[in-house]
């Protein structure tokens, strides 16, 4: 067939380095840029075979999110905005490594497992990029893969993780979610916002003004672009906005959750509401210096809380029956977990680390708060929970209308397909507004417990098997016994150890009463898995 022909010519023009094999996990496909040429055309082309097998709107986005500048990556976007099919990551991983000679076989093979009808010329990819100087170029290889399958193509340029995941929403639900457009983004939000608001008439000038730390990424420019349309109702003091600063660099979610401590070179005021974006503006964590200068971290447990709080407030207010449920990983502090259990009341579940697992689990629930402790999360509404706030906006006055009409609103307001931060900010700042909470108020919700998180190196990270949403280990036999026999001895102990997904190490986590204490747990921990 001659387009078989078309992409093996094609695809010289993007060869593999032989012998290099990457694969596709939890990020997507993540190395240093020089190694990407090839993968990115491949992911052009599993792309426009994933349009065709779905009948919808793929996307692609080039981004290595909160690595340093000189990396980069590729994830591909399902048509609903969500994270890839894991049967299909597995194609990822072959497609990228197939040796030149062999590329148009997997392809085939691929298409037929899939039955996918390649006379069908209906495939369409959305392609999008972070501001990292490799790119552009690497985005044009995405381009030339899905034109390769004479697959058509949208490219948005430079946009954020989610605002790319939001355009495949809008697309595939048929204006349904929004108009799938930068403009049609910042307009839902920002409208959202606004309305939100309105019900916290007596905000102080000072308590419409943040701190945003823009990780010298696509977050600070997009978040100045959408500024204008917030017609003053939030006043955010960008810095590391990419001016001056390299990306990710002593600056961004990433160096603020890791360092525990505030992006270099910031000044920050004695109570001062702080925020920082990664890379490609899909995580967010909070800080503020106290008056003894003492730094404190809100994360994404923090935010988990405040936002399922606000929202099972508004519920018994509008005397809706919507079940509601705080997902998080084995990484959420202790006191988080028993805050919300012991004292709101909602249900918590764990699931193991990697935003696709927490998205899987929240979609159970009528209302799903989801958030990783390192800030990634968002809320999923089911259908008939949105029918239901809808439906009581209508029918309903007084308190129980209020009450339908702000759910109504963060409804709106938040981007339901991935982690944003941009919207994950301004969901924050709308309900410490209604609240009249401020930072140190939100911060006092709760007492994390001191922890401690170390990596140990071994020889093959995969004989750690784990299972219980990665909070027990199943082998090597006798590990958990080992460590349950360590944990006894702390006082609120608790520590879990899983192989990580991303680096060839494994990770220890441990907490208890106090910081001595955490840091002793995971010091013994680390020298019973080596
Ligand atoms: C990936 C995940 C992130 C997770 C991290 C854990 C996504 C989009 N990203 O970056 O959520 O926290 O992996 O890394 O799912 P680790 O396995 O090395 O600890
Ligand atoms: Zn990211």
């Amino acid at each position: 067939m001659a387009q078989w022909q078309e992409v093996s010519e094609k695809s010289k023009l993007h060869p593999k380095p032989v012998g290099l094999v990457l694969q596709y996990g939890t990020a997507g496909f993540r190395t240093n840029a020089d190694h990407l040429d090839h993968v990115m055309f491949r992911m052009g082309l599993l792309a426009t075979l994933r349009s065709l097998n779905t009948k919808a709107i793929i996307g692609v986005m080039v981004t290595a999110s909160h690595n340093p500048e000189e990396d980069n990556g590729v994830k591909l976007i399902d048509p609903m905005g969500e994270m890839l099919t894991p049967a299909w990551e597995v194609y990822a991983t072959q497609l990228a490594n197939a040796e030149q000679d062999h590329l148009i076989s997997v392809l085939k093979d691929l298409a037929r497992k899939e039955s996918i009808d390649l006379t069908n010329r209906e495939a369409e990819v959305f392609v999008g990029r972070d501001t990292r100087s490799s790119s552009a170029r690497l985005s044009d290889a995405v381009l030339d893969g899905v034109t390769a399958l004479d697959g058509r193509n949208k490219d948005y340029g430079l946009v954020t993780t989610p605002q790319l995941h939001y355009m495949v929403c809008c697309c595939n639900t048929r204006g349904g979610y929004g108009k799938a457009s930068v403009e049609g983004y910042y307009s839902k939000l920002s409208q959202a916002f606004i309305q939100l608001t309105k019900s916290a008439p007596n905000r102080t000038d000072d308590q419409k003004c943040l701190l945003v730390d823009g990780a010298n990424g696509i977050g600070a420019l997009k978040l100045r672009e959408m500024e204008p349309y917030l017609q003053g109702a939030l006043k955010v003091s960008l810095f590391c906005d990419g001016t001056g600063g390299k990306l990710n660099h002593q600056c961004g979610a990433d160096f603020v959750k890791v360092q525990q401590n505030s992006p270099k070179g910031i000044v920050m005021k004695a109570g001062e509401r702080c925020c920082s974006f990664d890379g490609d503006a899909d995580r967010i964590v909070y800080y503020y210096s106290d008056d003894h200068g003492r730094f404190h971290l809100l994360d994404g447990d923090k935010i988990a809380t405040l936002i399922s709080t606000f929202l099972k407030e508004l519920l018994t207010k509008a005397g809706l029956d919507l079940k509601i449920a705080v997902v998080q990983t084995a990484y959420a502090n202790g006191s988080s977990t028993r805050y919300l259990e012991d004292t709101m009341k909602v249900i918590v579940r764990c699931a193991k680390t990697g935003v696709k697992h927490l998205h899987h689990v929240a979609q159970e629930f009528d209302i799903g708060v989801y958030f990783e402790a390192n800030g990634h999360g968002t809320v999923l509404f089911s259908k008939a929970a949105e029918e239901k706030i809808q439906q009581l906006c209508d029918d309903s006055d007084g308190e129980r209308r209020g009450a339908a009409t702000l759910l109504k609103n963060s409804v709106d307001l938040i981007n339901q397909t991935v982690g944003d931060a941009i919207s994950d900010m301004l969901l924050i700042e709308a309900i410490l507004a209604i609240k009249g909470m401020t930072v140190q108020q939100w911060d006092a919700i709760y007492t994390d417990l001191p922890n401690r998180q170390l990596k140990v190196k071994v020889s093959d990270r995969r004989v750690i098997d784990t299972k219980d949403a990665e909070r027990k280990t199943v082998s090597p036999a006798g590990l958990q016994e080992a460590i349950d026999r360590l944990v006894e001895r702390h006082q609120d102990g608790r520590s879990f150890v899983r192989p990580s997904g991303t680096e060839d190490v494994v990770r220890v986590y441990s907490e208890a009463a106090t910081q001595e204490s955490a840091d002793a747990l995971g010091h013994e921990v680390s020298l019973a898995v080596y």
